[in-house]
């Protein structure tokens, strides 16, 4: 296969996951600190104190994106960092931080794409109320007209939210995620306060801009499949849930009516309030999809021990308000270090279902990748599982793409290991090993050949199944 001239190849990390220095220069905390620093949150008690010190190493990762000669890299700017309390002026040596990453990429030939929000939401925020208030939505847009102003002039595409399904039904539903609340209403109304927040910052982020940037949302999509050929109605709950609570507001301007069917008895929609619709619906010039496995699913019977695992088994509460008697079933292998199943069809046959529902928006692979057990052998990382996932998937986009889906180009999950949130930095996720004792860059083989796949354009078909 060959990889077209235009379709762009790169990779993405998170602030909170690979920043590090969480007292420095003036940054606030956010809710992943205060989460990760509560005993019990984490695994092993993990915190981003330090992460892959990404603040204090700067330059030399630059120099190793430009090594896998990297033609886009996709990062999340800290709130906290930049506006520590989440309003008012702007952290100067924050913003110096971000404006240092962007030159730097533009010096080395990498397209700056700028999410601004990553799950660190500032903890003053949280403290008023967090994504279930409205407020935080307007905090939200006043942050991103402040900081578009300064790297406006260079960041080539900015990404309002990053998967706020987990923002919303693992931070206020399941509670695996910061802040660690557990309740339906609340994650249902950080749902509505997140849309919002996108929908009133592409505007302002459109004002603030000198560059006429592509502007951006990034969304994780539950690819759900039926159990058996009574699971429909499970299927249609899920999505509804999962995928369509974002892409209707975003994309077709309302909530879908099931969706509002199926939450009735936990909320009454309230937060929804007259023309926000039509906020919500800003026009976005690209959609980001994180896509990493599926889910199958059926109705269950209420009775039968529930066997399967929706990826958040054992947290207290549940990210899937008014759809609980839902069972996830176990997948067939193989599977990630996450538990995940290997699926790459099903990235095909999501971006190509996303395409048919909305052809007129373009779309970016903006996360896929795989945790695996990594060694290191020789001074070499061996990590022929995480390069055979990698090859299938990028195989996979393309193959949506020559199917007629207008995807732009693949980003991988992840340029280096990092804080994997509630797993903390037991699951290494990054083309590019990092020793957490000395900070020590290694890069895989996985990235070796992500980088030879960058230089040849090339995928020999017996590569990518
Ligand atoms: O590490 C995360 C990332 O922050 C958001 N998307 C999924 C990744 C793997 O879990």
């Amino acid at each position: 296969m060959r990889i077209p001239g235009d379709f762009v190849l790169g990779a993405a990390t998170a602030a909170y996951q690979i920043e590090g220095a969480a007292r420095d220069d003036g940054r606030g905390p956010s809710i992943w600190d205060t989460f990760s620093h509560t005993p019990g949150r984490t695994w092993n008690g993990d915190t981003g104190d330090v992460a892959a010190d990404h603040y204090h190493r700067l330059e030399s990762d630059l120099d190793l994106m430009a090594e896998l000669g990297l033609e886009a890299y996709r990062f999340s700017i800290s709130w906290p960092r930049v506006q520590p309390g989440g309003s008012g002026g702007l952290n100067a040596p924050g913003v110096a931080f971000y404006s240092r990453l962007v030159d730097g990429l533009l010096a080395r030939g990498i397209r700056p794409i700028a999410t601004l929000y990553h799950w660190d939401l500032p903890q003053e925020l949280e403290d008023a109320g967090g994504w279930p208030l409205r407020d935080t939505a307007e905090r939200f847009a006043e942050y991103a007209a402040r900081i578009v102003e300064p790297l406006g002039d260079r960041v080539a595409m900015w990404t309002t939210l990053n998967e706020p399904w987990c923002s919303a039904f693992l931070g206020y539903g399941s509670g695996s995620h910061a802040p660690g609340r557990t309740r339906g209403a609340s994650a249902l109304a950080a749902m509505h306060h997140l849309n919002l927040a996108h929908g009133l910052a592409v505007p302002e982020i459109r004002r603030a801009a000198r560059n006429a940037p592509e502007v951006s949302a990034t969304l994780n999509f539950h690819v759900a499949r039926p159990f058996d050929e009574e699971s429909g109605e499970a299927v249609r709950r899920i999505d509804a849930l999962a995928n369509r609570s974002f892409t209707d507001p975003l994309l077709r301007g309302d909530y879908p009516d099931d969706l509002i069917l199926d939450t009735a008895g936990v909320t009454d929609w309230a937060f929804n309030r007259p023309g926000d619709a039509a906020k919500i619906a800003a026009p976005i010039d690209l959609l980001g999809v994180n896509y990493y496995s599926t889910v199958t699913v059926s109705e269950w019977d209420g009775r039968s021990p529930r066997t399967g695992n929706d990826g958040h088994k054992g947290a207290a509460g549940s990210p899937w308000p008014g759809s609980e008697h839902v069972e996830f079933h176990p997948q067939p292998g193989p599977a990630t270090d996450m538990g995940w199943n290997i699926a790459p069809d099903a990235l095909e046959t999501l971006l190509l279902r996303l395409h048919a529902e909305h052809p007129e928006t373009p779309l970016l692979v903006t996360e896929n990748g795989a945790a695996f057990p990594d060694r290191v052998v020789d001074g070499r990382v061996p990590d022929r599982d995480r390069e055979r996932y990698i090859l299938d998937h990028v195989a996979a986009t393309l193959r949506a793409r020559e199917a007629g889906a207008d995807v732009r180009g693949y980003m991988v999950w992840s340029l280096l290991d990092n804080f994997e949130w509630g797993y903390g930095y037991a699951k290494r996720f990054g083309v590019v090993r990092v020793d957490y004792e000395t900070q020590e860059r290694i890069v895989k083989d996985s990235g070796k050949r992500f980088a030879d796949l960058i230089r040849t354009r090339d995928l020999p078909a017996e590569e990518g199944d």
